[in-house]
């Protein structure tokens, strides 16, 4: 797999991803035999990393793409002492200036272009040297000019060269309280762009991983090196290696988007720690963890906050009343990491219930089980639930609305036109993504607010 950081927010959280993985290959608590444990450590290091560098450091399948060079500076030079990975000083495609000035325009016809030969080449390089290769997996925030414009840019370029690969993107959306004044209308022109292309999109939000750090930390100066935990985390209890497929992005988009018009997941957790706090227990049942997760799936409801619902622990004692109502799924994909043994079994039927799924979706494809015995960094339990459900209309139609309150008043228009941005180009893109929460939110017609 080839990892494409773009812009501040996709280095950085692409360190973190990095930073994670090599942290669990390199951990000594198991929970396997060591033959079992040697064909993990080698199929993450094949996925993750490369050869080693002269100084005996793995050096990551990783494009690192900035239009300045502050924060590249800062993730290379992070791992100089210590850490036992790196970056290959090839694949830093950056240039020197301010950024793209959140502008998508911007970074999509002035940056994108001028980086474009450079980042390609170090695409080829890296994709003719992967035994077997397992698609992109690109990271970025849709808020900013470089993730968005110059991200969306390069991953059309390598889409065309490489139309049989998949793709997969993860996509960081800003906090709704907006640092950027341009952020809503980048993030539209991101998400037009990235829905065609890649196969499947990931998001986060950021003020839901926000609201994850402040509950699990319990300090209220959360900073995104806590988001960036959360992120890393949940996108390596997702993509590590598990049992029965060697090509994780590919089986994520087969069972995730039977429906072209769907392409986008989340990714729930249960048992979320982060490296600053010792929360983490893991003497609960599989049956409770699968039920919790589940729990993640309601319909939205007055008494009901879905964030803290991710970092509540699971109960062992199922509610007497289950008659709940749940947002309506696409598909799901549970991944679950560490030992079943005894009665503890992993039965994933509650997530098999009809009641979380539109009408129309065959049962074959309504959810899939992923198992890895093998503990995620030293923890006993960890269970993700990869989601394409009808909750993602919500985040998605507070942007459009945004952008569209901004647009009707022709605000910071001029400074996209002046990048070759027409009002076309936005038209476009609202049709779209407006078609987009239309046919997520119609999958939960039949939800009733409970
Ligand atoms: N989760 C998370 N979000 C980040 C991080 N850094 C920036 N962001 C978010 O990303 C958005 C800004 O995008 P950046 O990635 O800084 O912008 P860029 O892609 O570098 O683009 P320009 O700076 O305009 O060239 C804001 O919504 C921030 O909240 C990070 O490390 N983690
Ligand atoms: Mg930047």
């Amino acid at each position: 797999m080839l990892t494409l950081q773009f812009g501040q927010c996709g280095n950085q959280v692409g360190h973190t991803l990095f930073s994670t993985v090599a942290q669990d290959l390199y951990s000594a608590n198991t929970g396997v035999p060591s033959k079992r444990n040697s064909d993990y450590v080698q199929a993450g290091f094949d996925t993750w990393f490369k050869e080693l560098s002269k100084n005996g450091k793995h050096l990551a399948r990783a494009i690192l793409v900035d239009t300045e060079q502050k924060v590249v500076n800062t993730v290379c030079s992070s791992n100089e002492s210590n850490s036992m990975w790196n970056y290959s000083p090839a694949n830093i495609v950056c240039c020197a200036g301010g950024g793209s000035a959140n502008n998508w325009g911007y970074g999509h016809y002035i940056k994108g272009p001028q980086l474009s030969l450079a980042a390609l080449e170090a695409v080829r390089h890296e994709v003719e040297r992967a035994d077997t290769f397992q698609g992109f997996l690109a990271i970025l925030s849709s808020a900013g000019g470089t993730g968005s414009g110059v991200g969306s840019y390069l991953m059309e370029k390598i889409r065309d060269e490489y139309p049989t690969k998949t793709m997969a993107s993860s996509i960081v959306f800003p906090y709704g309280s907006g640092e950027v004044c341009t952020q809503n209308y980048n993030t539209l022109l991101t998400l037009a762009k990235f829905i065609d292309i890649t196969d499947v999109a990931i998001l986060f939000e950021n003020d839901q991983i926000h609201g994850i750090c402040e509950n699990l930390t319990k300090v209220p100066n959360t900073n995104f090196n806590d988001l960036n935990h959360v992120i890393g985390q949940k996108l390596a209890a997702v993509l590590q290696p598990v049992l029965g497929t060697t090509n994780i992005l590919s089986t994520l988009v087969h069972q995730l988007t039977p429906h072209p018009q769907y392409k986008i997941a989340t990714i729930k957790t249960s048992l979320l720690a982060l490296p600053s706090c010792q929360l983490y227990d893991g003497n609960y049942k599989w049956n409770s963890i699968v039920w919790h997760l589940k729990q993640m799936l309601r319909a939205p409801a007055l008494n009901l906050n879905l964030t803290d619902m991710e970092t509540k622990m699971p109960s062992n004692s199922i509610p007497s009343r289950t008659d709940f109502a749940y947002s309506k799924s696409v598909s799901n994909i549970l991944i679950t990491r560490g030992s079943s043994i005894g009665n503890d079994t992993i039965v994933p039927v509650e997530l098999n219930d009809e009641k979380l799924y539109a009408d129309w979706v065959p049962h074959v494809e309504k959810i899939a089980h992923l198992h890895q015995p093998r503990k995620l960094l030293g923890k006993d339990k960890t269970a993700a639930l990869v989601a394409n459900n009808s909750q993602l209309h919500r985040p998605i139609d507070a942007i459009v609305d945004k952008a569209w309150n901004t647009y009707i008043h022709s605000a910071f228009l001029h400074q996209y036109k002046q990048h070759g941005v027409e009002e076309d180009d936005f038209l476009q893109a609202f049709a779209k993504i407006e078609n987009i929460v239309k046919v997520y939110r119609e999958l939960c017609s039949e939800e009733i607010i409970s």
